[in-house]
């Protein structure tokens, strides 16, 4: 069966790493998954995750077979009108998520894998495929300790030991028995075989299924570059194209091994057991119950409005990674025990894990854990956007203002790694008012959003029945004598408020841009005109890639506009929120200092 693609992968640029994997695909696609192959992503299919994607020919290769693919479409591989890519990506129905960066497959299997068994309580199964040489990331472990701490029987990961990695052998080479001790050691009920003996196979992944309790790992002796001769097994075939003078003999080689050359293969159903998923918009059952001058931190605001999105929508989830006590995700913990994810201290998984979870839309996810740590956990971020996920991330105590901590607890890069993101919306919320309705357009926004919450108590500045908008910035404070723009976010909005106090004969109009990306260029652009071209931005994030910049890249190509940027810069210290402030350089006192220097000038 995994012989009846006709080859067309060997002429390909990973074949070494796919022939290695050929006996496992076809037994997966032909004999143990259950799936509609005219309908890739039924919610009620058992799902597969290639993991090691540089071998997306095998994968495209089954979907072939299944029937889903063209034949003729394998032959467009890589071309830039044909989705068929390198690596796999979601723009095919048959990808959940996008791989090709090693060691992040299996973080997402394991968020599919808690989705179907704990919140659709259906009977898919999972399967994730890995390659020998990417086990050496520790995402991998990460998600190997997830999987068996939450029983995840509905797993099955596949360790294709083709010894070799792209430069030289991989560290454990065929050394068996140290992946079974490892694997068991993690928890996982572990079947080592011969991953080219197709009847061991079917017995193996028969056992996985009759397992309770724990997630297997089948891990599969196999050869790189199986059935090609004078290829298979040898060092410096990794992603190399066969050599066309050899395309013919080895095509004719493979062709004569396969021994029923015309069936058709056809996958067994899955059960209909899983219901669609509910799409309607999630909206609030209530306004926020704030009263302005509420003294409230945004974080603990986050905790409180997802609990209300939770009553609206079974389909919110939330996850973290032992921070909850400080993100307030244990607020949603404590109404909704059964639909928190708890991730312990692996922030690559828990993100791995909440973008599993949304695929298929079967949930929609936040995740949370200081924003300092999310940059753990970028490589999954920027994966995410390609796989088209809609995953949302929460990161608390951004800046110098969470104050003794000190600077390791300090995210003041994130605005600049989350800009930077293509599918990615920026909330940065000022006052409790507006976090909850960032919460609730984060949950019908598409693509990645990220809130960025924080730390101290600050006061609200918005009645309960403001209206927000991704993209709206709001004019927090205004008059006609306005002579300078102020455009703060955060806990630095309320500084800029304070300064206008201050400097009360000096009027400044003062914005909150609510989303840093998508940027309310109009809004800002008109305010500046108003007030003689005159901005100052100031934020608790460093200079690069932060709100100032992103108000200089809307603005810079208007003339007669001068923006003024207070940003946080150097390694800060331990010290009290509003002396830090002051010693950055982005309080209320060096805002007013700015407003006056724009006046001397
Ligand atoms: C995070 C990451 N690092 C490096 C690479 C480059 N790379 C692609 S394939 C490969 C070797 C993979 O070896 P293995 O996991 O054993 O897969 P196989 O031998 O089956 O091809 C490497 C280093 C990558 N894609 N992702
Ligand atoms: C299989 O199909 C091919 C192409 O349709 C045909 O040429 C060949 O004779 C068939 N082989 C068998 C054994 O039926
Ligand atoms: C979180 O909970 C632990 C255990 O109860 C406690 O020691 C810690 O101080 C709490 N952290 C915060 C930020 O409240």
């Amino acid at each position: 069966g995994c012989l009846s693609t006709r080859g067309h992968r060997v002429n390909r640029v990973h074949p070494t790493s796919c022939c290695s994997a050929a006996e496992l695909m076809s037994v997966l696609f032909f004999h143990t998954m259950r799936y509609k192959a005219d309908d890739p992503r039924n919610q009620c299919n058992d799902r597969f995750v290639l993991s090691k994607g540089h071998a997306a020919p095998v994968l495209y290769a089954a979907w072939a077979e299944a029937g889903f693919v063209k034949e003729a479409d394998l032959l467009n591989l890589r071309k830039i009108d044909c989705d068929l890519e390198g690596h796999p990506t979601p723009k095919l129905e048959f990808v959940d998520v996008a791989t090709g960066s090693l060691g992040q497959g299996l973080g997402a299997a394991c968020g599919m894998a808690y989705t179907g068994k704990h919140f659709d309580k259906s009977s898919y199964r999972v399967y994730c495929m890995l390659g020998d040489g990417e086990c050496s990331e520790g995402s991998v472990w990460e998600a190997m300790a997830f999987a068996s701490y939450y029983q995840l029987d509905n797993l099955v990961a596949i360790l294709d030991i083709n010894r070799l990695g792209q430069s030289e052998a991989a560290p454990l080479r065929h050394d068996m028995e140290t992946y079974r001790k490892r694997c068991e050691a993690f928890g996982w009920n572990t079947y080592v075989v011969d991953g080219h003996d197709v009847e061991e196979l079917c017995k193996a992944f028969w056992q996985a299924q009759q397992v309770k309790g724990k997630p297997t790992c089948i891990v599969a002796k196999t050869f790189k570059g199986k059935g090609l001769k004078n290829i298979e097994d040898l060092d410096n075939w990794h992603g190399k194209p066969i050599p066309k003078d050899r395309v013919d003999d080895l095509l004719n080689d493979l062709q004569a091994q396969i021994q029923v050359p015309n069936k058709t293969l056809c996958p067994e159903l899955p059960s209909d057991d899983t219901a669609p998923a509910d799409l309607s918009p999630i909206s609030l059952p209530s306004p926020p119950a704030y009263k302005k001058g509420d003294k409230m931190a945004t974080r603990r605001a986050y905790g409180t409005a997802l609990v209300k999105l939770g009553q609206a929508s079974q389909r919110v989830v939330a996850l973290d990674g032992d921070t909850k006590n400080s993100t307030f995700s244990e607020t949603f913990k404590k109404a909704f025990p059964d639909r928190y994810i708890e991730c312990f201290i692996a922030e690559q998984n828990m993100v791995g894990v909440a973008i599993g979870c949304a695929t298929r839309d079967r949930t929609v996810a936040f995740a949370s854990t200081f924003a300092a740590f999310l940059s753990r956990a970028y490589d999954q971020i920027r994966m995410g956007a390609i796989s088209q996920t809609n995953v949302n991330l929460v990161g608390s105590h951004c800046g110098v203002s969470i104050g003794e901590d000190g600077p390791s607890q300090m995210a003041l890069e994130d605005l600049a790694m989350f800009r930077a993101i293509p599918t990615c919306t920026v909330f940065y919320p000022s006052d409790a008012v507006s976090t909850e309705r960032a919460v609730e357009l984060s949950a019908n926004t598409k693509g990645i959003c990220f809130i960025r919450t924080s730390r101290p108590d600050t006061a609200v500045i918005y009645s309960p029945d403001e209206k927000f908008e991704v993209g709206v910035a709001k004019v927090v404070r205004q008059s006609d004598s306005d002579q300078v723009t102020v455009i703060g976010a955060g806990v630095t909005l309320h500084e800029a408020l304070a300064a206008a106090d201050m400097l009360a004969r000096k009027n400044i109009r003062v914005i909150d841009p609510f989303t840093i990306k998508p940027l309310d260029a109009s809004t800002i652009l008109a305010s500046a005109r108003a007030t003689g071209g005159q901005i100052i931005t100031v934020e608790d994030h460093y200079k690069e890639g932060g709100l100032g910049e992103a108000v200089l890249s809307a603005v810079g190509a208007e003339p007669g506009i001068v923006v003024t940027r207070l940003a946080v810069s150097g390694v800060p210290r331990s010290g009290k929120p509003q002396e830090l402030l002051d010693l950055f350089g982005i309080s209320a006192k060096h805002i007013a200092n700015a407003v006056r220097q724009t006046f001397a000038n």
